[in-house]
């Protein structure tokens, strides 16, 4: 990290594309949009974007709107010459539209879906904090040990003295958007990735502007009915193994029609199952389309990103996903005979 500078590498692009990954969370949200608010401050021509949906509980973001929205894909003047793979020959690849391409929070370049060509442009750059990261940009700024790929973000502009010489509006803006991954990575703090560097760089934020009570009361009390009424249906039928160590949150598409719901709802489920005293392992099973089933692990201990990756998955030691193709019976046996070896 010491030899890269978020600052002089974003005065090297005119034409700057920050891609999130699919499915966004807070954290590759806010760590993007303070990225967007920088970059927008030294009036770059900027796009930022996901290949999904944006959940709607994050419509409280300042500058969500710019998400998706993008305005200089038709504009950006690349000197072709300067577009080259890492062969040195033409990509042919929509990198061409932009300079300089911004990966965030994307364990490996298959996140960014539809965008992941973009991984070849001359200039890309990847930013996050998953162990499993395979390096896959041209510049790599990944730190396992961060906490949030927001915090990531905040040490890189800290780093270039951003926060010493930007306005107050740009550090408020900046502040809540960090705020919101750091809070969402965390648990809302409570995971074991909560340490003093993190609770200092809340300080830090919230001193420069940054409100943690507004983003909780938009992040955590703002739910839809009807979520707390799948969630209700979904911890109804929860199902126990191995003396209740394993607990099993499964939703299908009939489900969510029933409750006008969309597997988007589903954020935060897996924290009650995990929430139970004798449970070490939360498994949420959601059926994506037909015979696919989207996974989610969590664990007070035992290793899943293991457990994610024998699937092609991947994730953190106590928080990770894949995606299983199937019939439901027989998606729920492969993952409990997996997960027994672990346990
Ligand atoms: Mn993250």
């Amino acid at each position: 990290m010491q030899n890269f500078s978020l600052l002089q590498t974003l005065k090297s692009a005119n034409t700057i594309l920050i891609v999130c990954h699919q499915r966004p969370d807070g954290d590759c949200l806010g760590a993007g949009l303070a990225l967007y608010f920088l970059a927008e401050h030294i009036n770059k021509n900027i796009d930022i974007v996901t290949d999904s949906e944006i959940p709607t509980h994050y419509n409280f973001m300042e500058g969500i709107s710019f998400v998706n929205n993008q305005k200089h894909k038709r504009n950006a003047q690349v000197p072709s010459s300067k577009i080259v793979d890492s062969d040195n020959t033409s990509t042919g690849c929509h990198s061409k539209r932009y300079d300089l391409c911004f990966f965030i929070d994307c364990a490996d370049s298959g996140r960014a879906g539809k965008f992941s060509d973009y991984a070849k442009s001359h200039l890309s750059v990847n930013i996050d904090h998953h162990k499993s990261n395979d390096y896959f940009a041209k510049h790599n700024i990944v730190i396992p040990t961060a906490s949030s790929t927001c915090e990531v973000m905040y040490d890189l502009m800290e780093q270039d003295g951003i926060f010493k010489n930007a306005s107050h509006e740009l550090h408020k803006k900046i502040a809540n958007s960090l705020l919101t991954g750091l809070s969402t990575d965390t648990g809302h703090f409570m995971h074991s990735s909560v340490n003093a560097k993190v609770m200092q760089t809340v300080a830090n934020l919230t001193a420069l502007g940054g409100d943690i009570h507004e983003i909780s009361n938009h992040l955590y009390r703002t739910k839809p009915k009807e979520k707390i009424a799948l969630l209700g249906y979904a911890l109804s039928n929860l199902k126990f193994y191995n003396d209740d160590t394993i607990a099993i949150l499964s939703l299908s598409l009939t489900d969510f029609e029933k409750f006008s719901s969309s597997p988007l709802s589903t954020e935060g489920f897996i924290d009650y199952p995990l929430s139970i005293s004798s449970v070490l392992v939360a498994i949420t099973i959601t059926q994506a389309e037909g015979e696919v089933y989207k996974i989610s692990f969590r664990s007070k201990g035992t290793d899943v990103s293991v457990i994610a990756s024998t699937f092609g998955g991947g994730g953190h030691i106590r928080a990770s996903g894949c995606q299983i193709k199937g019939v439901y019976d027989e998606v729920l046996d492969r993952v409990l005979s997996t997960i027994r070896k672990f346990i």
